[in-house]
């Protein structure tokens, strides 16, 4: 018996899926469905949640959110999976994917009303700030826990299939959330019963402070699917074109009949995990300095100005209307006011029990 001193070396490191490198040369094909009218909407919301994350960690600091989570980096991912999947699929995010619904048309006054804990929060003011979710765009509400939207991802996909509908769903995880138990578990169910599902991980290369070197002793994270027989693939998550065509792949194979499929997007948190955390105690801004040259919307931004599909004159009238929809739509969702007291126990209980009841009447 032979046992490789490092059991690293026995894995193949999968390659980086690219479509346009990182210096915006196209190295892969770029998906034949991909419709510059897509690719447009695309750059379009990528440029919407980048101005709404500025804008809310502002208002954050201003004291008139209680809380927020930025995506500002890793913009890519979540808009390219919305816009490869169909509306009809179930996504499961985490802390950095709100924009799936917006991508899915979901009104941002509303989206807003759910940061502030207004009415007109369809979640009622119950979530933390950044936990959006809505029945109306099939993106289902996350726990905040680390881990767990992956196994009820595949349990959705599992119904799906016993349903025989053609529904794939889609789990969200970070770096992190693949120490988790859910992981494996998700995983391992997902491999064994051949779950219509896909698992994404944004490899963002932090878990809050801790590095994704202090996370795992795995070379990559998408090499952990070995383990579960899940197909994979290591993708450039700052690469829209990638991660539609990676996500395309996979959701189709999925539909087909297929099964899962587990996806690396490499990515980089260009800023802090939450409101609540400052990055620069904890690591060198030299390595931000690195990712900010592989920001995915100026690589987006340049392949379409070089397509002949968008120009800078387009690209400023676009700024400022951004900056208009998000001015109008926080003044709405600021002006509401807090839920009402009376609806703390709306959708809580089939029958409201006698004491509550009892304290209501009180
Ligand atoms: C079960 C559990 N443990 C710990 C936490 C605290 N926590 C919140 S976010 C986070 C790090 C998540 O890192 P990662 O999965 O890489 O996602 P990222 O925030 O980088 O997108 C931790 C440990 C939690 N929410 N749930
Ligand atoms: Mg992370």
């Amino acid at each position: 018996m032979r046992i490789a001193k490092d059991p690293r070396s026995t894995v193949a490191e999968p390659e980086l899926y690219q479509v346009l490198s990182y210096d915006g040369e196209v190295v892969g094909a770029v998906p034949d469905d991909l419709t510059i009218e897509t690719q447009r909407r695309m750059y379009r919301f990528m440029r919407l949640i980048r101005r709404l994350d500025e804008r809310m960690v502002i208002l954050q600091r201003q004291g008139r959110v209680g809380f927020y989570g930025s995506c500002t980096g890793q913009e890519a991912t979540p808009v390219a999976t919305a816009a490869a999947l169909r509306p009809t699929d179930l996504i499961f995010p985490g802390l950095r994917e709100g924009v799936s619904l917006l991508y899915r048309g979901f009104p941002l006054e509303t989206y807003l009303c759910q940061v502030f804990g207004h009415q007109g929060d369809v979640l009622k003011g119950r979530q933390m700030p950044s936990h959006h979710a809505d029945r109306s765009v099939n993106v289902v509400s996350w726990s905040s826990c680390i881990g767990p939207q992956l196994t009820q991802a595949v349990g959705a996909a599992w119904a799906a299939r016993i349903r025989k509908t053609d529904e794939v769903t889609l789990g969200f995880m970070g770096d992190g959330a693949t120490s988790s138990a859910d992981f494996h578990t998700a995983c391992n169910f997902a491999g064994v019963y051949q779950a219509p599902c896909l698992l994404v991980c944004q490899n963002n290369h932090w878990s809050i402070s801790i590095p994704t070197r202090a996370q795992t002793a795995s070379r990559t994270i998408a090499e952990k699917a070995i383990g579960y027989g899940l197909p994979y693939a290591q993708v450039d998550g700052n690469d829209p074109l990638a991660v539609y065509a990676a996500v395309s792949e996979a959701a189709q194979r999925a539909r087909a009949g297929g099964g899962p499929t587990f996806l690396e997007m490499l990515t980089y948190r260009i800023g802090a995990h939450s409101t609540s955390d400052d990055p620069r105690v904890y690591r060198d801004e030299r390595e931000v300095e690195q990712w900010r040259k592989r920001d995915p919307i100026a690589r987006m931004r340049r392949w379409l100005i070089g397509k002949g599909v968008w120009s800078s004159k387009e690209d400023d009238a676009l700024t400022a209307a951004l900056d208009d929809e998000i001015q109008r739509a926080v003044a709405a969702a600021e002006a509401r006011p807090p839920p009402d007291r009376d609806t703390l126990f709306d959708d809580v209980y089939a029958a409201k029990p006698w004491h509550i009841r009892e304290q209501e009447d009180g």
